[in-house]
C-alpha cells in the first residue's frame, strides 16, 4: 500500500491541465461496442483501473480489443455473440462494470459469475438484481442476491415498466441493457434524473431511445441492434472537480481545465460553486459525439457556505467529497442533505470524509443523509487514509495544499481507479 505526502503550496496553482477521459462514458463505450455489430473506435478512453476492468471482462468473453496510438478499437460481437466466460469475471473496484455487465448478461444464453474486490463485496446489488429478476433473470448471490459474487444464468427476459426508488444511472442502465434482449418494451422511471450517458450513447449506436421531456422516464424496445461507431470520450468533470477545488482554496491560483464534459446531468458542481461565490469561466463550448464539452477557467476566490440537497444531488453525487473540503474553506455553514447514496459508494463517503477531515482539523459532522461543515477552518495536516476510495484520496490530497503541516494519504494508489497520475498532475500545477 503506497502513501503520498502533499505539502503546502508555497505559491498559487497555475497552468493548463487536460482532464483524463470520463469514466462513465469510457465504461459504456467499451461495453456497448462489444455488443454492437461491426467495429468501434474509441478516442480519449480513460485508462484508469476501473475501465481497464471493463476491458478485461469483455476480453474474457471473446471480444477482440486493440490499443494503438491512444485509439482503442473494439471488434463488436453483437448481443448474441459474447462467449461464455470460462473463469469468474472480476470487476475489481468498479460498481459501474458489475451493474451494467449484469444487465447485459441476464438476457444472454451464457452462464457467468461476476465478482470484485472487498469494496464491491459490500455494495448493494439488489437494486439491480431485484428489477432484473422481475424481467425473468436468474441471478443469485450472497444475502439473497444482494451481494457478490453474482451467479447469472442468462435466459430470455420480458420487458418491464420499472419505477426506481433511487436516482441511479447504474440501475437505469442495467435495466435498459437487459431490455435490449427482452421481449417488448422496457422503461425506467427515476425519482430524479441521473446521468444520461447510456441514453446518449445507445442513440449514437443506433438504438431508438425514447425519453420524457424531463428525462426521468426512459424507454427502449427489445431486439434493437447496436451498430459500431466512432466514440470520442470527453474529459471527466468529476476529475476536473478536484482541480476546480484546488484552485479555489489555494491563494493566487489560476488554472485552465481543458476538455471537460459538460453534460447537464453532471454539472451540479458548477451550480454549487457559483452559489458559493466562485467565478468559473466556461470557454470554447462545443459538442463532441452527442456530449457537450468546454474548457473551464478557475481563479482563487473567497467562498461562502451554502445548503445542498434535493434533485441537485444526483448531478454532483461523486463531487461531494471535494465539496466537503471546499466547505471547510468557505465562510459560514455548509449543509449537505438527501445524499444517503454516499453510504453505498466505494466506502461510506459520509463517514470516511467526516472522520478523515476531522483528523486534519476540520469542523465537520455526519448526519443521517449528509454532513454539516463549519468554515472557515485552518487545517493542521497529519496522516489520513483513502480507505481504498479514489475520490476520498483525491479530496484529502487537496487539504495538503493549504494545511499547516503536510498531509500524508495512506492507500493513495486508489486514485488510479479514475485518475492515473493524479499526484504528478497536482504537483505540476505547483511549479
Ligand atoms: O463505478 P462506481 O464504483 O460506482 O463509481 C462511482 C465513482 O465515484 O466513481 C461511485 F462510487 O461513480 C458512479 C456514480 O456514483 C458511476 C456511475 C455510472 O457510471 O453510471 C453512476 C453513479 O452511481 P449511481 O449508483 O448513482 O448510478
Amino acid at each position: 500500500m503506497a502513501s503520498e505526502k502533499v505539502n503546502l503550496a508555497k505559491t498559487g496553482l497555475k497552468g493548463a491541465v487536460r482532464m483524463p477521459g470520463d469514466k462513465s462514458i469510457s465504461h459504456r463505450s467499451v461495453l456497448f461496442a462489444a455488443i454492437a455489430e461491426g467495429n468501434t473506435t474509441i478516442q480519449g478512453f480513460l485508462k484508469g483501473a476501473d475501465c481497464l476492468s471493463t476491458i478485461s471482462c469483455m476480453r474474457q468473453m471473446g471480444v477482440e480489443i486493440e490499443e494503438k496510438d491512444e485509439v482503442i478499437t473494439v471488434h463488436g460481437r453483437g448481443l448474441d455473440g459474447l462467449k461464455e466466460p470460462l473463469e469468474v469475471l472480476d470487476v475489481g473496484n468498479s460498481g459501474t462494470t458489475i451493474r451494467l455487465l449484469s444487465g447485459v448478461l441476464s438476457g444472454t444464453s451464457l452462464y457467468s459469475v461476476v465478482t470484485g474486490d472487498e469494496s464491491i463485496a459490500r455494495r448493494p446489488m439488489s437494486r439491480i438484481t431485484y428489477p432484473l429478476k422481475m424481467m425473468g433473470a436468474a441471478i443469485d448471490g450472497r444475502d439473497d442476491g444482494n451481494l457478490t459474487p453474482l451467479a447469472i444464468r442468462g435466459r430470455s427476459l420480458k420487458g418491464i415498466d420499472y419505477i426506481s426508488p433511487v436516482a441511479s444511472a447504474q440501475v437505469k442502465s442495467a435495466i435498459l441493457l437487459a431490455g435490449l434482449n427482452a421481449k417488448g418494451k422496457t422503461s425506467v422511471t427515476e425519482p430524479a434524473v441521473s446521468r444520461d450517458h447510456t441514453e446518449r450513447m445507445l442513440t449514437a449506436f443506433g438504438v431508438e431511445v425514447n425519453r420524457d421531456e424531463d428525462g426521468r422516464r426512459v424507454e427502449i424496445y427489445g431486439g434493437a441492434k447496436l451498430t459500431g461507431t466512432d466514440v470520442y470520450v470527453p474529459g471527466d468533470i468529476s476529475s476536473a472537480a478536484f482541480f476546480l477545488a484546488a484552485a479555489l482554496i489555494t491563494p493566487d491560483s489560476h488554472l485552465t481545465l481543458e476538455n471537460v464534459g459538460m453534460n447537464p446531468t453532471r454539472t451540479g458542481i458548477l451550480d454549487v460553486l457559483e452559489q458559493m461565490g466562485a467565478h468559473i469561466q466556461v470557454k470554447r463550448e462545443r459538442m463532441q459525439n452527442g456530449e457537450p464539452v468546454a474548457d473551464l477557467e478557475v481563479t482563487y476566490g473567497t467562498l461562502k457556505g451554502i445548503q445542498i440537497g434535493g434533485d441537485l444531488i444526483p448531478r454532483l453525487i461523486d463531487e461531494i467529497p471535494a465539496i466537503a473540503v471546499l466547505a471547510t474553506q468557505a465562510s459560514g455553514t455548509t449543509v449537505i442533505k438527501n445524499a444517503g447514496e454516499l453510504k453505498v459508494k466505494e466506502t461510506n463517503r459520509i463517514d470516511t470524509m467526516v472522520s478523515q477531515l476531522q483528523q486534519l482539523g476540520a469542523k465537520v459532522k455526519a448526519t443521517n443523509d449528509g454532513m454539516i461543515i463549519e468554515g472557515k477552518t485552518d487545517l493542521v495536516g497529519g496522516t489520513v487514509s483513502s480507505f481504498g476510495d479514489h475520490r476520498v484520496g483525491m479530496s484529502l490530497a487537496l487539504c495538503g495544499l493549504i494545511a499547516k503541516n503536510p498531509v500524508t494519504i495512506k492507500e493513495a494508489e486508489a486514485v488510479d481507479v479514475s485518475f492515473p497520475g493524479f499526484f504528478n498532475v497536482l504537483n505540476g500545477c505547483k511549479n
